[in-house]
């Protein structure tokens, strides 16, 4: 195993820890809309595999009507596709929640972009043939460890249900920005699940299951799940579609500027259809003015990135939000939806500055 499989300070990343791995990208860092891997966020749950690829095989397997085992070469041979996605951590934006929620405190960092290229994922499951019956595709990872609440080993696993696995857009990724996958991303093959949140996207790919029932691994049943309620488990529900989101990524928080034009710019995404609008208050909320959307998402699972031009002449503390509307009308909230592990913060984005 080379060392470059190692965790290691990256003097890049903001660190979480380092065994597992866990490392987030400073958004000043995130200048252009394709993340490069010595910035890409790396968020693990277990110490990196130990695989050797040289006799890889991608095993089918389950309520299929002919199990299959699949070499990477004969994967570069099938149709493939290119799409450009956004992976967010459902932990991003942890550190905002109040009162303070379990886990890693993420801070805005916890996503990237760029180019993954692969195989459908149904393409397989066409080949194997999906038996009558067939619910959920559960893909395992070959990482494993030991979990805080149990003794038992796990790998890490997750499932898909059967409409989310048969989506042309759900791959199996053998390259990220035509390159293979680096290693800590995934490498050979990566599961890439578009607009749902990054748990879904499976890396080191060992195996590919068709189950009849609904999965219940620790990172589906326990982990990724939404506990609204405080003191019980009421009302949960599992964590899949991206909320719509936005961060603003100039000026910083905290930073001191004169009097004059500025221009304040930043990212937005969603899991569901496209960005159709970004408001940007300058005055802590009170009045909202629409930000210019430079790069439409049109359809496809990019970001947005967007520019607003502020014009200050007063010297003051400024509060600076911005909020991102998609085309189903899901608009951020200003009180965010607190859960008890933290998921899925999207309350609108505020920085504050000091103009002098
Ligand atoms: N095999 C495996 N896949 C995984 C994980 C993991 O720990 N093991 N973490 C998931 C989570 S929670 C996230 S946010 C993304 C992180 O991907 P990255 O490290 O490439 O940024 O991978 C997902 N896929
Ligand atoms: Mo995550």
């Amino acid at each position: 195993m080379s060392k470059s499989h190692n965790p290691s300070i990256n003097p890049s990343l903001i660190a979480h820890s380092l065994l597992p791995e866990n490392q987030e990208t400073p958004i000043h860092f995130i200048k252009s809309d394709i993340i490069d891997p010595k910035l890409f966020y790396r968020r693990n749950h277990f110490s990196y595999p130990m695989l050797t690829t040289s006799s890889y095989w991608l095993s089918v397997n389950g309520l299929v009507e002919k199990p299959r085992l699949f070499t990477l070469q004969e994967m570069l041979t099938m149709p493939s596709k290119t799409i450009k996605v956004v992976l967010e951590c459902s932990g991003d934006k942890r550190y905002l929640f109040v009162p303070k929620a379990f886990g890693d405190q993420w801070q805005k960092g916890a996503i990237s972009q760029g180019y993954w290229k692969g195989v459908p994922l149904r393409t397989f499951l066409d080949l194997a043939g999906i038996k009558a019956g067939a619910k959920e595709v559960v893909v395992e990872g070959y990482d494993y460890g030991k979990r805080t609440d149990s003794d038992r080993v796990y790998t890490f696993s997750r499932s898909l249900p059967l409409e989310k696995a048969l989506h042309p857009d759900t791959i199996i990724g053998y390259e990220y920005n035509n390159q293979p996958i680096p290693f800590k991303h995934g490498y050979p093959l990566r599961l890439i699940v578009p607009q749902w949140y990054a748990m879904a996207s499976v890396k080191w790919i060992k195996q590919i299951s068709i189950i009849d029932s609904e999965f219940k691994g620790p990172f589906q049943s326990t982990d990724y799940v939404y506990y609204p309620n405080k003191e019980n488990e009421a009302g949960s529900f599992p964590v899949t579609t991206i909320n719509v989101n936005s961060t603003i990524q100039k000026p910083l928080d905290m930073n001191v500027l004169n009097t004059g034009k500025h221009f304040i710019s930043g990212i937005s995404w969603t899991g569901k259809g496209v960005i159709s609008k970004v408001e940007v208050s300058t005055d802590g909320g009170k009045s909202w003015s629409e930000a210019n959307i430079i790069t439409q998402n049109k359809g496809s699972y990019e970001w947005s990135s967007w520019v607003f031009d502020w014009s200050v002449m007063e010297k003051g503390e400024y509060t600076i939000m911005s909020k991102a509307t998609d085309s189903y009308g899901r608009s951020q909230p200003s009180i965010p939806f607190w859960n008890q592990k933290g998921y899925g913060y999207n309350a609108v984005d505020k920085i504050k500055v000091k103009i002098e």
